[in-house]
């Protein structure tokens, strides 16, 4: 069987239009506390959330949004959520991080690594009460250094729980680099739990969608977990607001609020030698100068325009789709708030 872009490109689009609005109510300051996007990671979702089935269960990280929405998760009752509402799917207490859904046997948290025990429960749940349903678990490349993680991993195998693991690989823990944290390889930590690992490119959704498909074919079969390893990007970085991210989008705005305390503090009298003064100047302007050549910037890396360069042969179908999801998007807009943002 082959993919079905279109449904794919669907899922995909819906939910970065949905995590755009949720960013501007953030920047409004309708939205409270930090506010971690999954931008950058659809394909990956849509690739493996599009073979679920009732009665499988899923287990997220801070970046769940997409899974929620693709699942099925009402987007209103979502973003009322986000908003703090007591109406919303988690009575406004658990923001974007820390949901459940029991209908959509969905919980997702901010405590890196605890998909695994998490997954783990939903997939000794799936083995003894519902036959040929599995659970997945999506989580980074920072949660592949949590012991919880690894011992559910560990565990999985050795029961021959109907789990995916998932690890969406940004390369990033915030603001450290995956391999000043991580020893080895990945796949072969999953290989070394007896565990099967597969990678693939995170931002071709027909090939997540071929390769989840099979694993999970399997996984349902009874053959026990398997782990698959799919690079991405987070173009936001760690979070909205993340700040290298922020200065090289916006220079004029952003320099100033660095080079004003810079200065004042490199001529400031007492503390610091020259020596030092110089070098701490040089590292800021450094990580500005990285940020400028970050991927997070290409736009070649993001998985929407992709698919989207495939469905171009189309236009007509395409623009029809587009301009739906926008209403759908604006009419979930105008239920949560009573109007359209601009
Ligand atoms: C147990 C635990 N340790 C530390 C943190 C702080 N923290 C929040 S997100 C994050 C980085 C996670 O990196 P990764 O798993 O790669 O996910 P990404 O943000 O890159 O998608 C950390 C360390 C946390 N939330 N939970
Ligand atoms: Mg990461």
């Amino acid at each position: 069987m082959s993919p079905d872009l279109w449904s794919l490109y669907s899922l995909m689009l819906k939910s970065r239009l949905f995590e755009e609005a949720s960013a501007k109510l953030w920047q409004e300051g309708l939205i409270s506390g930090e506010m971690h996007l999954g931008t950058g990671e659809e394909a990956i979702i849509a690739g493996v959330v599009s073979h679920l089935k009732d009665g499988d269960a899923m287990a997220l990280d801070h970046r769940g949004t997409a899974a929620m929405l693709m699942r099925g998760i009402e987007p209103v009752s979502l973003l009322r959520e986000f908003l703090g509402y007591t109406d919303g799917l988690c009575c406004g207490m658990g923001g974007h991080m820390h949901l459940f859904s029991k209908e959509h046997l969905v919980a997702s948290s901010g405590i890196v690594g605890s998909e695994g025990p998490t997954v783990a429960g939903f997939a000794l749940a799936a083995q003894m009460l519902r036959p040929e349903t599995i659970a997945v678990a999506f989580f980074g490349d920072g949660a592949m250094n949590q012991g919880m993680l690894m011992e559910s991993m560990n565990l999985a195998s050795v029961w021959k729980l109907p789990v995916l693991f998932v690890c969406k690989n940004d390369g990033w823990g915030i603001t450290t680099k995956s391999e000043d944290a991580s020893g080895g390889d990945f796949n072969d930590r999953a290989r070394g739990f007896g565990i099967p690992a597969v990678e693939v490119d995170g931002l071709d959704v027909s090939k997540v969608w071929e390769v989840s498909g099979s694993a999970i074919e399997n996984i349902r079969a009874g053959q026990g977990p398997t782990f698959l390893h799919a690079k991405c990007v987070h173009f936001e970085g760690h979070f909205l607001g993340f700040q290298p991210i922020r200065v090289v989008r916006n220079p004029l705005k952003e320099m100033p609020k660095i080079a004003v305390p810079l200065t004042k503090s490199f001529l400031r009298i007492g503390g610091a030698s020259l020596g030092e003064r110089i070098a701490g100047m040089k590292s800021v302007m450094s990580s500005v100068i990285t940020a400028l050549r970050d991927p997070r910037r290409d736009t070649n890396n993001d998985p929407i325009t992709r698919v989207r360069a495939i469905l171009q042969s189309d236009p007509i179908r395409l623009k029809e789709l587009e301009d739906q999801l926008e209403k759908d998007i604006n009419n979930i807009l105008r239920k949560v708030l009573g109007k359209v943002q601009p």
